[in-house]
């Protein structure tokens, strides 16, 4: 080898070795997603993967499949791979503490998204971004309490469908709706039972309602839109009629929930927003930049009655 191809081969060496430090590296998030369970889920998934390519940001993704242990198993993986930060959608609320501990303990922030946890520590946790399932569960009592004023002497009984057992969801959109409800001796709930946050549990249940109760049914308050459309077709198949032998109620505001509202089979759905991508995305870059960033951001929603499902209808984004 002569001087100058030392010197080539040195200056190559220098180049190679120099490169991945001039290059940005991006961000890597492991996002541990609850299953796809509903249509708000699927709407929830794409905007948080198109948010991820959209930012260069290399999302690691799975899919729990509605399991806490998968989740587990996920959030103990991506600390394994040392990812900068750790985000998740809680599929119930309680027994997070240990694995969070070692989040922390490996220095990984995490944020919850659109689901809380039940914490002893909330420093476990660096955001929490997601909805007021309270105040969806209280917007959906105050519509009902509305409506009852129609048949001011009727006694309205009411059967609801449950979300995930022990999930935020499920837990604060009871609570809201009993909340507005206690103390109005017309609204009655008579029956309540988890249907899963999925059609077909949503119509199982249903139908069980529909064995036991018959014709005193007058509302159902289901907690999504799916298991209300579920619930639909079990109302139908038992030649009633949805939306008006059986008022319906639910939340989220999903495309099916517009169609079945149009077709005049679903009185009213509460706003939940699934498009949460841009703003994880947004707290993650911040948290790994050292920057402040909320403890606590609540996405912003509205109440779309039957009345003007047509005419939302072409504004819907998910
Ligand atoms: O309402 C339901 C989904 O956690 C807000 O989960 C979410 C809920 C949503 O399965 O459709």
């Amino acid at each position: 080898m002569n001087r100058r191809t030392v010197l080539a081969t040195a200056l190559a060496a220098a180049v190679t070795l120099s490169a991945p430090a001039f290059a940005a590296k991006p961000l890597v998030i492991g996002f541990s997603q609850v299953g796809a369970e509903s249509e708000w889920r699927t709407a929830n998934t794409v905007s948080i993967k198109d948010a991820a390519k959209k930012e260069g940001v290399t999302l690691k993704f799975a899919d729990a499949q509605q399991k806490q242990e998968n989740q587990v198993k996920a959030i103990r993986s991506f600390i394994a791979q040392r990812v900068d930060v750790i985000a998740f959608s809680p599929v119930v609320e309680s027994g997070w503490d240990t694995v969070l501990r070692e989040a922390k303990r490996a220095n990984i922030p995490v944020i919850l998204t659109d689901r809380a946890v039940n914490v002893s520590d909330t420093s476990l946790f660096v955001s929490f971004l997601g909805s007021d399932f309270v105040e969806e569960g209280r917007r959906a009592g105050r519509w009902l309490v509305e409506r009852q004023k129609k048949t001011p002497d009727a006694v309205l009984n009411i059967v609801e469908l449950q979300g995930t057992v022990g999930s935020a969801p499920a837990l604060d959109r009871k609570k809201g709706f009993e909340e507005v409800i206690a103390g109005n001796a017309k609204l009655k709930v008579i029956r309540s039972q988890t249907g899963d946050f999925t059609r077909a549990k949503g119509k199982e249940v249903m139908e069980a309602f529909l064995k036991a109760e018959g014709k005193k049914i007058n509302v159902l308050y289901a907690h999504n839109d799916d298991m209300a459309i579920g619930a639909i077709q079990a109302i139908e198949e038992a030649g009633l009629k949805p939306g008006k032998d059986i008022i319906v109620i639910s939340i989220d505001g999903v495309k099916g929930a517009f169609e079945a509202m149009i077709a005049g089979k679903l009185n009213v759905t509460v706003e939940c927003n699934p498009l949460l991508g841009p703003q994880l995305m947004q707290i993650a870059k911040d948290v790994v930049a050292g920057k402040p960033v909320p403890k606590r951001v609540v996405t912003q929603e509205g109440v779309f009655p039957a009345e003007v499902a047509a005419k939302e209808f072409p504004n819907r984004k998910y």
